[in-house]
């Protein structure tokens, strides 16, 4: 796979395997790189030692500040189709021309945890989209989640400050069990309807490839015409939206913290690669205030039963980087990078993010040439007056930068608006200036009502446990007592059972949101279930035989399910290689798995593997001579995905896409 952003990067790759001479930043070749220069061989190293000093003070600046939030990512380079010609809506090339094939980079992320963070943290997660169109750069800076804790873009800075590890002990690092995001949480109410999702399964996504991503704001599409309609934009996974389970995430920490990543890396090294449908969600200026909530409001969601999700095109993550520091971590995103076509809305919380995004890039990135970096570069021709400045690369000719200038032909000149020249949408404006919120923007409660109302039992229930567990270590009694005050205002049986599992008091008055109303569209039991690159452990032995494994193997290879031969330590069946044991993977990496050996409980970590599958609701498959191994354990067989498998596992496979059976759930 090439493309135009593949090109242009492949112009500054190094690659060090063929015969190269090491030598230093200056091309000087080095005859000595394992010792400094001393006065005698045990006396003291030299100041004259350039080559030590250039190596080492590079070291000493290898680190730059990781993200005030979203520091802990992973990226990948990918293509985006589009479907169809959206022209009637928009006159932005990559969504118009369906013969197109538009490089991009995606870099998905945790928010509240450092760099070195876990992966399977409950916490949202962003999903930020470059599109490096012939236009110039169009950024999707998403999260997991389709509404956002604040509406003002004021309200960051504290946000932030609640939310991160305290201050004062630094902890706790990558969640929210902690008094001052509860304490936000029930002073500033705007918080409400989010801290449902990432209370929820929504915050602990099983795989990056399994997220929905959501632009969250209300953005403008602008036809040719100059006519404009509202738009949220979508990201639909093509393998559906599945989560952890907490217990499970826990393990998953302990055992690998860059679960998430990992899983990106190697489904893509593999050819699995990552699939998404872009969604756009369209109203129409006519239509702007026809609903019950603010479409400014980046506090609530368009449900999709009222505004359905169009799907116009497809984005395939089909390359990993090659430098994880040159590309993902130097990548730098921008609501503000538009294309003509799209705008933005009155959102007062995209509003201000359109200045914070530029400003974290000059400290993160050392100075204003960062859109030189590679990864940065848009794949069109980019040219203007600015000039100068840290890590400037280029070497602009000639006697002018500025505009207008009769020296130089007036170059770089503006471009008319017919040939593709960028102008915002002529939005008219007839306002005060105040400090305050929208009157349409004070209801915190109706769509945190219709996210729960939406959630099935089980889903309900792990949101329940979510906030018990988050809001449970919280060291302030009056700090657990205001939250529960507020989730009050949701719904009353939520917070009575919060309030019971946290030790507070139930709350006794009846303040909460009187609806029934549901949108399907908002649980995960909804969603694409198919066998595709799920995974199985395969527990062997080394009495298991060749033949019985040869046949469930072929089996689940024909189906696209990816499997582990995992034993109690390596070996060899046949022509099988078991690389994997006990030690180095554990039951919560894989989807499910298949028991082959009666004496597979009698080896201790084994019969954890079982249990632990088991209490995740995965189903778990034995063969007739391994009964006893179940028999061994605390499954029960006439459970719900406990499945004696046929020869070839074909009745496996039917119960391993339903994924979880949550019927199992005590
Ligand atoms: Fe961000 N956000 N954000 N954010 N955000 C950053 O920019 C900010 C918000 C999101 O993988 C920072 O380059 C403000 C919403 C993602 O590189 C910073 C506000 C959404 C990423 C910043 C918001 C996001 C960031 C930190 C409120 C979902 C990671 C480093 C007005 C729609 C991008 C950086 C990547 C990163 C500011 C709110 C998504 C500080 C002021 C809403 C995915 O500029």
């Amino acid at each position: 796979m090439t493309n135009k952003k593949d090109e242009q990067l492949e112009a500054f790759r190094r690659d060090h395997s063929e015969d190269t001479a090491l030598t230093t930043n200056q091309g000087l070749k080095m005859a000595e790189d394992e010792f400094s220069l001393k006065a005698g061989e045990r006396g003291p190293t030299l100041l004259e030692d350039f080559h030590f000093r250039e190596k080492m003070t590079h070291f000493d600046h290898e680190r730059i500040p990781e993200r005030i939030v979203h520091a802990r990512g992973y990226g990948a380079h990918g293509e985006f189709e589009v479907y169809e010609d959206l022209s009637n809506y928009t006159k932005a090339k990559f969504l118009t021309d369906t013969s197109k094939k538009t490089p991009v980079f995606v870099r998905f992320s945790t928010v509240q945890g450092s760099k070195g963070s876990n992966d399977t943290v409950r916490d949202a997660r962003g999903f930020a989209t470059k599109f490096y169109t012939e236009e110039g750069n169009y950024d999707l800076v998403g999260n997991n989640i389709p509404v956002f804790f604040i509406q003002d873009a004021i309200k960051f800075p504290d946000l932030v400050h609640a939310i991160k590890p305290e201050p004062h002990n630094e902890i706790p690092q990558g969640g929210t069990a902690h008094d001052t995001f509860w304490d936000f949480f029930a002073q500033n109410p705007e918080s409400t309807h989010m801290t449902m999702w990432t209370m929820s399964d929504r915050g602990l996504p099983k795989s990056f490839r399994t997220m929905e991503g959501f632009g969250v704001h209300t953005f403008r599409l602008i036809n040719k015409e100059g006519k404009s309609h509202f738009v949220k934009f979508h990201w639909k996974p093509l393998l559906g939206t599945h989560s952890l389970v907490w217990d499970e995430a826990q393990i998953i920490a302990g055992k690998n913290s860059d679960f998430n990543r990992e899983d990106l890396y190697e489904s893509i090294e593999k050819g699995d690669y990552p699939e998404w449908e872009l969604g756009l969600q369209i109203i129409s200026e006519e239509d702007e205030f026809k609903f019950d909530f603010d479409i400014l409001d980046p506090t609530k969601l368009w449900p999709e039963e009222e505004v359905p999700v169009k799907r116009v095109g497809k984005m395939t993550l089909n390359r990993n980087v090659d430098n994880v520091f040159a590309e993902t971590e130097q990548v730098a995103f921008h609501p503000g990078h538009l294309v003509p076509g799209i705008d933005f809305s009155n959102d007062p919380l995209l509003q201000g993010r359109l200045f914070s995004y530029t400003d974290t890039q000059l400290s993160r990135l050392g100075g204003p040439n960062f859109h030189q970096i590679p990864i940065n570069r848009p794949v069109c021709p980019f040219a203007n007056n600015q000039r100068d400045g840290m890590h400037q690369s280029f070497v602009h000719k000639g006697q002018t930068s500025y505009h207008k200038n009769a020296i130089n032909n007036n170059n770089p000149h503006t471009t008319p608006v017919e040939e593709g020249g960028f102008e915002s949408y002529h939005e008219k404006i007839d306002a005060h200036k105040v400090r305050a919120r929208s009157e349409s923007f004070k209801d915190h409660y109706s769509q945190a009502k219709l996210y729960y109302n939406s959630l099935t039992q089980p889903e309900k229930e792990h949101l329940r446990d979510g906030f018990a567990f988050e809001l449970g270590k919280c060291k302030h009694d009056f700090v657990k007592e205001n939250a529960i005050a507020n989730i009050n205002k949701v719904d009353k049986d939520l917070a009575t059972q919060i309030a019971d599992k946290i030790g507070v008091q139930a709350p006794t008055t009846d303040e909460e949101v009187k609806s029934d109303k549901k949108s399907p569209a908002l649980s995960m039991e909804n969603t694409i279930k198919k066998l595709d690159t799920l995974s199985v452990a395969i527990i062997v032995t080394a009495s298991s035989k060749e033949a019985e494994i040869k046949d469930i193997v072929q089996n689940l290879s024909d189906n696209k399910v990816n499997f582990k031969l995992v034993a109690e330590k390596a070996m060899t069946i046949g022509a099988f290689k078991v690389s994997e044991t006990f030690d180095t993977v554990h039951s919560t990496f894989f989807d499910g798995i298949i028991v082959l050996d009666a004496k597979v409980p009698l080896l201790p970590p084994a019969k954890d593997y079982i249990e632990a599958a088991n209490r995740h609701f995965k189903t778990i498959g034995f063969s007739k001579q391994a009964e006893a191994a179940i028999d061994a354990t605390s499954v029960k067989k006439d459970e719900p995905g406990i499945i004696e498998i046929d020869a070839s596992a074909n009745n496996y496979l039917d119960a391993l896409v339903k994924q979880r059976h949550w019927d199992r759930q005590p």
